[in-house]
């Protein structure tokens, strides 16, 4: 029984963000489709339980920071639907007043420093973060997400190579889809497992089935109680798939149906759903759950239909910082 080792209410959770997240993406999709929304939407169907399983691990104190495939991540630390489809509607009731977009909605209260439209421009942010956090003597930790194409970029190890000598409270958090858009993980780089890279900055690496919440979830706890107490990051990599493509209207010529049709056997959303049935819980609390997001959805949908597009005077509001105002989180 789970139950035995998570309260109910927990991992209710786990399945209510996973579905909202899966939801939210396949309702953004639709309203590109409708009009409502303009621009590119990298979705992160598929992905849901490497989001949720780190997130739950982090405190609300705690600062991440995303990528362009970032709704899941931005939902799982507590995002309201509502902002963000306004934001992806190019609302001034968006996260940031309707003129970033996907790629860089950001919650500050939330400890949200970012989706980011750089790849692996994320990590030295989270790195800075967390050195922020030990200079100051706080117990928080940053938490990078990033995805396997991340792992090759030079932002990547500069960090590492500073977050391992300073033993900084941050966790390299890579999402491994196998793809870097069309390229496969394996025509860039020579290494199967890419937490073998924390080796040689000198702290350890986890591999974990990132299609299971419950696996994320203990190795996330596992490297955010070590960057607590001061010894320093960890590299934590979840295996896991995109269902869709690496942007909406990717016409997906370099997989097979056969490879994507394997890994939808493995599609986090209906395993989770099945184990918490298997285990007693009742199937009318999971569709309360799932009527409940729907409902919430269809009200984000309004709520952004509804709002007033950014005025143009606003234009340089928000491009730079008020350094004057002091710590930003
Ligand atoms: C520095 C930089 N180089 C290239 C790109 C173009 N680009 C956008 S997403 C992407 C692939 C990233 O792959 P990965 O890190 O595995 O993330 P995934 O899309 O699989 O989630 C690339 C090359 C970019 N946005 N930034
Ligand atoms: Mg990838």
């Amino acid at each position: 029984m789970i139950q035995q080792n998570y309260p109910k209410e927990q991992l209710l959770n786990f399945y209510r963000t996973m579905r909202l997240i899966r939801e939210f993406e396949l309702r953004a999709i639709n309203e590109r489709r409708s009009g409502l929304i303009p621009g590119f939407i990298h979705s992160c169907v598929g992905q849901e339980a490497t989001a949720v399983g780190a997130c739950a691990a982090l405190r609300s104190d705690d600062i991440i920071t995303s990528t362009h495939r970032g709704h899941g991540h931005l939902i799982a630390k507590g995002g309201e639907p509502r902002y963000m489809m306004a934001e992806l509607a190019a609302r001034s009731t968006g996260y940031c007043g309707g003129k970033g977009g996907s790629l860089h909605m950001t919650d500050f209260d939330l400890g949200i420093l970012g989706a980011n439209g750089i790849v692996a421009g994320g990590i030295p942010m989270a790195t800075g973060a967390a050195l922020a956090f030990q200079m100051r003597n706080e117990e928080r930790v940053a938490l990078a997400f990033f995805g396997d194409g991340a792992v090759n970029e030079g932002a990547f190890h500069e960090a590492a190579n500073l977050a391992g000598l300073w033993k900084l409270p941050v966790i390299f958090f890579c999402e491994n889809n196998l793809y870097g858009e069309g390229t496969p993980q394996n025509k860039q780089a020579p290494v199967a497992d890419l937490s073998l890279r924390a080796e040689g900055y000198g702290f350890p690496g986890i591999v974990v089935d990132g299609n299971d919440v419950l696996a994320v979830y203990e190795a996330s706890n596992t490297a955010v109680e070590r960057a607590r107490a001061g010894k320093g990051p960890t590299f934590v990599e979840g295996k896991t798939y995109r269902f869709r493509g690496h942007y909406e209207g990717d016409p997906m010529v370099y997989r097979t149906k056969a490879e994507l049709e394997a890994w939808r056997s493995r599609d986090p959303l209906p395993a989770f759903r099945n184990r918490l049935l298997d285990n007693g819980f009742a199937a009318t609390e999971i569709e309360a759950i799932e009527a409940d997001i729907q409902a919430s959805l269809d009200q984000a949908v309004e709520f952004a239909a509804d709002s007033p597009p950014p005025e143009p005077e606003t234009a340089l509001e928000g491009v730079y910082a008020d350094t004057h105002e002091g710590r930003v989180f």
